[in-house]
C-alpha cells in the first residue's frame, strides 16, 4: 500500500524547516548570477519568512546588456509563489535595484517592499536588516568608481568559473574562489571590508539593537564585533551562501555545495551564532 502523501518533496531531497531565510546579492539579470544553484538551494528549505536583502535584480547589469534566461524568471516566480502560499516574503532593495526604493511600503505580488527593517528573532534578539550600500564610502560618493569596479568584479567571477571547471576536471575538490582570494589579499580590499563592517556595527549600536543581517560587499560571514553580531549573507554570483534562522533563534551561515557531478547538492553550515 502506498502511504506516501502527495505533497512530499522529491525522494532523496531533505527539506529543512526553518523560521527565516536571508538572501542578498542574487544579481538576477547579470551573467554572473548562479540562478540554477539558487533554485537547487531553495528546494532544500521550507521557511516561514524570506528576507531578500537587496541587489536581487541587477538593473545596472541589465542596462549594459539585456540578459534574462528562463532560470532567472523561475527564481522570481518561486518567490512570488511562496509569497502567495503564506510565506512572508520581504524585499529590501539594494543599490543595483534602487529603482524599487520608490515603491517601499507597497507590495509587489505578495512580496512586501521595505526600506529598513528590525527583525525580532525567535530568541528575542533584535537584528537590523539592510542591504548596506549606505555604509559603503566608495559607492555612496564615487558611484562611477563602483560601476567600473563592478565590471572588473564580473570579469573576476567569470575567470573563477573557468578556473573551477579546470579544478574539477583535474580532480581538485572543495570550494575555492578567485574573487574571494583577491578580496582577501588586496590590502585595500581588506580595509574596505573592515571599514564597512565597523560603520554598520556603529549604527546598530546607536539604535540599541543586538546585531545586523546585511549584504552588499559579497563577503559572507557571521562574527562578533564589539559585542554585537554582524552577519553578511554573501551572494549568489560567487559564494552561494545564505543566513538561516532556526525556530529557536539560532542563526547560521550556510553554503550551497555540490561536491561533484554525481553527488547531490547540500547546504553546509559554515558559521553560527550560539544561543545566549
Ligand atoms: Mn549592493
Amino acid at each position: 500500500m502506498d502511504t506516501t502523501p502527495h505533497n512530499q518533496p522529491p525522494a532523496g531531497k531533505n527539506v529543512q524547516k526553518v523560521r527565516s531565510l536571508f538572501l542578498s546579492d542574487i544579481h538576477l539579470g547579470s551573467r554572473a548570477c548562479r540562478a540554477a544553484e539558487l533554485l537547487d538551494f531553495l528546494k532544500g528549505y521550507e521557511a516561514s519568512n524570506i528576507f531578500l536583502l537587496g541587489d536581487i535584480v541587477d538593473f545596472w547589469a541589465m542596462s549594459r546588456s539585456l540578459y534574462w534566461p528562463p532560470e532567472h524568471n523561475t527564481v522570481v516566480q518561486k518567490f512570488l509563489k511562496k509569497a502567495r502560499h503564506h510565506v512572508h516574503v520581504y524585499l529590501i532593495p539594494g543599490n543595483h535595484d534602487e529603482a524599487l526604493r520608490e515603491y517601499v511600503g507597497n507590495s509587489f505580488g505578495d512580496i512586501t517592499l521595505l526600506r529598513d527593517h528590525v527583525h525580532t528573532a525567535a530568541d528575542g534578539r533584535r537584528y537590523a536588516l539592510l542591504h548596506g550600500d549606505e555604509y559603503d564610502q566608495v559607492t555612496t560618493y564615487h558611484r562611477w568608481v563602483s560601476v567600473l569596479g563592478d565590471a572588473a568584479y564580473g570579469l573576476l567571477v567569470h575567470l573563477n568559473r573557468l578556473l573551477s571547471l579546470i579544478r574539477r576536471k583535474i580532480g581538485v575538490r572543495g570550494h575555492w574562489s578567485l574573487a574571494d582570494y583577491a578580496k582577501r589579499n588586496v590590502l585595500r580590499a581588506v580595509s574596505f571590508i573592515s571599514d564597512f563592517e565597523t560603520s554598520v556595527v556603529r549604527n546598530i549600536r546607536k539604535r540599541g539593537l543586538d546585531g545586523v543581517v546585511c549584504g552588499h560587499i559579497h563577503t559572507p560571514v557571521i562574527k562578533t564585533i564589539d559585542g554585537l553580531t554582524y552577519m553578511n549573507c554573501g551572494d549568489w554570483v560567487d559564494s552561494c551562501t545564505a543566513i538561516v534562522e532556526h525556530f529557536d533563534g539560532r542563526m547560521q551561515l550556510v553554503r550551497w555545495i555540490k561536491p561533484d557531478m554525481n553527488t547531490q547538492a547540500i547546504a553546509v553550515p559554515i558559521a553560527e551564532v550560539p544561543l545566549a
